[in-house]
């Protein structure tokens, strides 16, 4: 039952978005020990409709060693705006940074926003040694169509993308682009070794928290959910779905 619903919702969004949602399962499949996680009640799947427009949500999550959640969600507004959100939450042991991916896509085939990043949680907001590494040897993709992050985007890294993919060629020039850092990241996050002091563990959980109250003031999000579902939904759904963080 859930598995032809979740095949027939990506099979009906727009291309890019299907292709990413089956490109993260795949990485995350070959590099990570991956087992089911629990969804808190109710929020598996998810229909709503106050204001007439139907919106659908399906979540996908997974744990695992390095992780205490993988969460990808796929969302379909009527049937005019596609939605995928993809965050890696790491397990507050493991002093890695966040990658967080987000598509939403308008009517007529348009991706107008397509943001991907490896963010830092530590307090000087640099990403570990490997990351530099690794990040730093691969080419330059330009875009056509830049876009400029909010006032609470200061989470993201330097390596943050976020644009409008002009065509087909920039959506390609994306999907590789967030591919490579989802290699990059579970790579690094396999082989990477557990904190064994408290204080650090307590400096990444402050650093995810900081993370998750910034993505929380993302009011494009909040207005879409809130519009399906109430305002009280919408804030329940982005504390404990979207953006949890350890207390
Ligand atoms: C933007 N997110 C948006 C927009 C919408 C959503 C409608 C505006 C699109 C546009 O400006 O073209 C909606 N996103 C959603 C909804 C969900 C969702 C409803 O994930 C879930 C149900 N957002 C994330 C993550 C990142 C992120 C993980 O969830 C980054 C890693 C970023 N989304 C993000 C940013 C914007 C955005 C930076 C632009 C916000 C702005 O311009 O104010």
């Amino acid at each position: 039952m859930l598995k032809s619903m979740e095949a027939s919702l990506r099979s009906r969004q727009h291309p890019l978005i299907h292709r990413l949602a089956d490109c993260i399962e795949e990485v995350w499949h070959k590099y990570l020990d991956i087992s089911p996680y629990s969804v808190p009640e109710g929020l598996g799947y998810v229909e709503g409709h106050l204001e007439g427009e139907r919106l659908i949500i399906e979540n996908h999550c997974y744990q695992a060693p390095q992780f205490r959640k993988l969460h990808l969600e796929l969302a379909q507004v009527g049937n005019g705006l596609d939605i995928l959100h993809c965050v890696m939450f790491p397990n507050p042991e493991y002093a890695l940074p966040i990658f967080g991916t987000d598509l939403v896509g308008g009517r007529g085939g348009i991706i107008s926003a397509a943001i991907a990043d490896l963010s830092p949680v530590n307090s000087d907001r640099t990403l570990p040694q490997p990351y530099y590494q690794a990040l730093s040897v691969l080419s330059d993709v330009p875009f056509s169509q830049p876009r400029a992050l909010p006032e609470w985007g200061d989470i993201f890294s330097d390596f943050c993308l976020f644009v409008r993919p002009g065509d087909a060629q920039e959506e390609d020039k994306f999907f590789n682009r967030v591919r490579e850092f989802l290699t990059i990241h579970c790579q690094i996050a396999s082989q990477e070794q557990p904190l064994t002091s408290n204080l650090d563990i307590t400096k990444v959980i402050a650093g995810q928290r900081n993370y998750c109250t910034k993505q929380q003031q993302n009011d494009k999000t909040r207005r879409v959910l809130e519009k399906s579902f109430g305002a009280e939904w919408a804030d329940r759904y982005m504390n404990t779905m979207l953006f949890d963080y350890v207390a």
